[in-house]
């Protein structure tokens, strides 16, 4: 091909703001990536990362064919090998094991990747095919289930406000998020709010990049949230600002819930959470008196042991406050509820009905089950052995001689070593998908810019080839990426009205046909009464708290986003890399001092679990009782081969067996 195009593609990671991209191809290359300007939310800006996808799709460490093992499992020896090769391996043990063990023994552990409807988590891709073999089911949990979970028991749905609409609020409460690291681009509606007036507040125990930005910064004790959220509609009940008209009219079980409400006045939340009482009452005065109020709460809130009950105690704060009624009023956790897009997995190709799901924040647990043995672990779009929790048993279960391990991979993870056979596996710009952004109200397409390099092959030809070596004849196997595109977008929801697949090629993106403006729960809830249930007395108000500190470990660790990784992905480019700097904690001055440490000391981080080592940075960014560091280096790049990972528990959140990568605890001592 000669001559240059543009072509109308999207960012696949996992980060809410889902951009639309341009991708310039001349002669058959692609030289250039950059945000579409015409998308309004992505406005011509991608992120620090994604600015540097071509780089990284181009990097001399990706994986362009597939691959062997030969090394001991863990040292990453592969040899080269042919599809068809890798295929007959495939079909070979795949088909033993399903003799021997039953389909139920292979466990097909799909990561966040790639969001994509096509090729990734959001179509469940790879599904029909794991029908078909009688495959256990996969809960991707990860990440925000335990959120989706607590807000779906309050407002029946997770889904919230239209995140643009931030520009209508004059209050805005940025709770447990840092957009300015996990998803900018809905900074520029919340400026666009504070150039009108609105007062900005972080709610967070660290004083990130985001709380430096806003008006006022509230350092929260890790897991507390649901007492601060509590106290807040204590204030605004003292204020007489809860509106009765909207609880009557949608909501039930409002009077119990009043009650419990009156239990924690500023003074008592202010003894749980840290945070200063007349702080608390201001801003409770504050959130009283503006309308619209905003909140956005997104995962870090959850990835608590109480992480359920907070995000749906925080979800009421608007519905007292009535604020759902307005334009800018409201919450905002994410909008995946609002896309009406569902894959058909074809439940009706099990061999033998319902199989047992496995949940993706349990996999040390998985792997070590000897009852009903995981024989087969397929691994697409995920790197476990750098993003689950517990990580040296995650590592013990991948090096079972008896598990046969496929990863379908674009780069050699820490997981990949562990791999009998590797896959590889397309980015972006080479495959077809369709998206939505889990923080916005469009769809986007993505249209391969450039053929696959070497023999990389898509998430579904690479099914495709598996079906076909297994012999398996169901024709919904081998439907084309534009025949699945086009059966996902038919489901006739009003949203979906005049989105085609030929207008999403031409156009690139289209905005769902929700009503604008959107007032998702301005006139009730989407639940069985239409009306909201308030937590009944059984099921507790405050959220459960993990044990504190007498024991060994007094020091409570968070572990959010990094600014130059999503995830473990980008870890190994090396300018981000070098950005990153390696592993750090974060330490207050007292709790350093108290530990005869000081700022530049390479210090050992642990407990029960396993110990990593880390730079030590003294700062005032977080409080006495709190250390932090990022999530996504790669163990293998990291001192002492492993990541923070090694210090989480694999433990369940109270709701959705949600991770609890924020909720640990730890001590620090000299390397
Ligand atoms: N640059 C970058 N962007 C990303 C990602 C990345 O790795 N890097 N990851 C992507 C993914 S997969 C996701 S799910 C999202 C996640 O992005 P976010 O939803 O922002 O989640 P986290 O980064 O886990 O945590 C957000 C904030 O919550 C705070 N926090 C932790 N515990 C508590 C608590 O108990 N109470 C309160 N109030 N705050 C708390 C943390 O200190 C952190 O500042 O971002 C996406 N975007
Ligand atoms: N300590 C700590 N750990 C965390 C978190 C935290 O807050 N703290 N957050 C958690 C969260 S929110 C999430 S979502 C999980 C993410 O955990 P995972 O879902 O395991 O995601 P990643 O670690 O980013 O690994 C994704 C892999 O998919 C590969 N990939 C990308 N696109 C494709 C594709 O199209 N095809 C194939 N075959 N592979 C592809 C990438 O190269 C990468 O290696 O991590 C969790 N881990
Ligand atoms: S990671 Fe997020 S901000 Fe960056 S390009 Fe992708 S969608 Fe946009
Ligand atoms: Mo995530």
């Amino acid at each position: 091909m000669t001559g240059e195009l543009k072509v109308l593609g999207a960012c696949p990671l996992d980060c809410p703001d889902g951009c639309s991209w341009v991708v310039t191809v001349r002669d058959g290359r692609a030289v250039d990536l950059r945000g579409n300007r015409d998308h309004p939310y992505t406005r011509g800006a991608l992120c620090v990362k994604v600015n540097r996808y071509l780089e990284h799709a181009g990097a001399a460490d990706r994986i362009m064919y597939p691959l062997r093992r030969v090394g001991p499992k863990g040292s990453g020896r592969f040899e080269r090998i042919t599809w068809d090769e890798a295929l007959d391996e495939i079909a070979e043990r795949l088909t033993a094991i399903i003799d021997e063990f039953g389909g139920e023994a292979i466990w097909p552990y799909q990561g966040t990747g790639t969001l994509g409807y096509i090729q990734g988590e959001s179509g469940d891709a790879g599904r029909r095919l794991w029908n078909a073999l009688g495959a256990s089911r996969h809960d991707l949990n990860i990440c925000a289930r335990a959120g989706n979970v607590g807000l779906t028991r309050a407002y029946g749905s997770p889904g919230g406000m239209d995140t643009e609409d931030f520009a209508h609020s004059r209050l805005i409460l940025l709770w447990g998020t840092n957009p300015l690291t996990s998803g900018h681009h809905v900074w520029k509606f919340v400026q666009e709010a504070r150039a009108a007036g609105a007062h900005i507040v972080a709610i967070d125990p660290i004083r990130t990049r985001t709380a430096d930005q806003a008006d006022e910064y509230l350092a929260i004790r890790p897991g507390t949230d649901a007492a601060l959220a509590l106290a807040l509609m204590h204030v605004v009940l003292d204020e007489g600002a809860e509106d009765r008209d909207y609880l009557e009219r949608y909501t039930e079980g409002w009077p119990d819930f009043e009650r419990e409400i009156r239990k924690y006045p500023p003074a008592v939340a202010a003894e749980i959470t840290g945070i200063p009482e007349p702080e608390i009452r201001a801003l409770g005065r504050r959130l009283a008196h503006t309308r619209p109020a905003a909140i956005r709460t997104t995962m870090g809130v959850q990835r608590h042991r109480g992480g359920g009950t907070a995000v749906r105690t925080i979800g009421c704060v608007p519905v007292v406050t009535g604020d759902w009624r307005h334009r800018g009023g409201g919450l905002s956790y994410s909008t995946s509820g609002h896309v009406p897009i569902r894959a058909d997995d074809r439940p009706d190709l099990l061999p033998a009905g319902p199989v047992r799901t496995l949940t993706m924040t349990r996999l040390a647990e998985g792997l070590a089950d000897t009852e009903h043995p995981v024989k087969c672990l397929w691994v697409y779009a995920a790197n476990p052995l750098g993003s689950t929790s517990d990580q040296n048993r995650v590592r013990r279960g991948l090096a079972r001689e008896d598990l046969f391990t496929v990863v379908m991979e674009q780069f050699p993870t820490d997981t990949v070593d562990y791999a009998d056979i590797v896959l590889p596996a397309t980015m972006q710009i080479e495959h077809t998908d369709l998206h939505a952004g889990y923080g916005h109200m469009y769809l986007m397409w993505n249209e391969p810019a450039v053929p696959p390099p070497g023999e990389c092959a898509s998430t579904t030809e690479t099914f495709r080839r598996v079906a076909r070596r297994l012999g398996l004849t169901d024709p919904s196997l081998y439907e084309s990426d534009l025949e699945i595109a086009e059966g996902l977008l038919s489901g006739g929801h009003p949203a979906l009205e005049g989105i085609t697949v030929a207008r999403l090629r031409a156009e690139g993106w289209a905005r769902l046909n929700h009503p604008d403006p959107f007032l998702p729960y301005a006139a009730g809830f989407p639940t069985p009464s239409g009306r909201l249930a308030f937590p009944a007395a059984g099921e507790g108000y405050l959220a459960p708290r993990t044990a504190r500190p007498d024991g060994p470990y007094r020091l409570a660790l968070v572990t959010p986003a990094s600014h130059m990784f999503l995830n473990t992905v980008f870890a190994n480019n090396p300018e981000l890399a070098r950005r990153a700097g390696g592993p750090k904690i974060l330490v207050s001055e007292k709790d350093a001092a108290e530990r005869g440490l000081a700022g530049g000391d390479r210090v050992r981080v642990f407990n029960d679990n396993g110990e990593m080592a880390a730079e030590l940075v003294v700062s005032d960014r977080v409080p006495p009782g709190v250390v932090a560091t990022t999530k996504g280096n790669w163990p293998k790049l990291s001192p002492g081969g492993v990541n923070v990972n090694v210090l989480v528990d694999e433990r369940d959140a109270d709701m959705g067996r949600g991770a609890v990568y924020h909720d640990n605890l730890v001590e620090i001592a000299p390397w």
